[in-house]
Formats: C-alpha cells, structure tokens, sequence
C-alpha cells in the first residue's frame, strides 16, 4: 500500500499529548511492519525518508468515528503510546490501509 496521505499526530510516546499537531501530507508507504513517510515518489524511489518509519507491530488501527473534521479518517495505536490520525480520499481507501495494517 502507497498513497500520499494526510496525518496529524496526537500522542508522543509515553501518551504524552503532541505539541506540534499540523497535518501533514506525506507519501505513505507500509514496508513490512513499517509505516513509512516520504515527501513524494521520487523520494520514496531514492529511499529518502522524511521521518522516521512508524513500528505497526501490535498496533491498533481502526476507524476514528468519534473525529468529525474529516471523512474517511482512521486512527493508529503503536505499542510505544503515539497516536495518529490518517485521513484518506474514500471510505475504499482508508478501509484497505485498516485491513493491511491490521492484518499484515
Ligand atoms: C493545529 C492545526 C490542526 C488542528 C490542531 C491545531 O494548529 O490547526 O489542524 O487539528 O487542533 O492545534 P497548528 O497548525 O497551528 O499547530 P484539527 O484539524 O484536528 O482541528 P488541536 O490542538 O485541537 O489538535
């Protein structure tokens, strides 16, 4: 699964509330058990990174029905304590990263 994706992180490790809660779009690429983040194509290409990879492993993910901003948004629970929240273009679209992430 790649698609360029908009995220918004709203607990740091440790549950600890995010300071810096901008979305961001980034070019989204789930490698194995990692969710990685890249300006665009060319970037994922050349494997270079924005930020550091996401660890799903053990991860929750499900849909955020309780965020009413956005359509089509779901939620992602890592064993360290962050938090995020993806948004996607379509309900297809965001139902097939919950089902990757959760099933990989
Ligand atoms: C944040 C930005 C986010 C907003 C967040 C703001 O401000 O406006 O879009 O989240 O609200 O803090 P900034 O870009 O200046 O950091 P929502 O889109 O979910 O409202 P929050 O603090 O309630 O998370």
């Amino acid at each position: 699964a790649e698609a360029f994706l908009e995220r918004k992180q709203l607990l740091l490790p440790g549950q600890k509330r995010a300071s810096n809660r901008t979305w961001k779009n980034s070019y989204t690429v789930l490698c194995g058990q990692l969710l990685c983040f890249f300006k665009n194509k060319d970037d994922f290409a050349a494997s270079k990174a924005s930020c550091p990879p996401i660890n799903i492993h053990n991860a929750l993910c499900t849909i955020a029905d309780d965020y009413q901003k956005r359509k089509y948004t779901f939620r992602l629970v890592i064993t360290d304590g962050s938090e995020f929240l993806f948004s996607c273009n379509s309900e297809v679209d965001m139902m097939d990263w919950i089902n990757r992430i959760t099933f990989r």
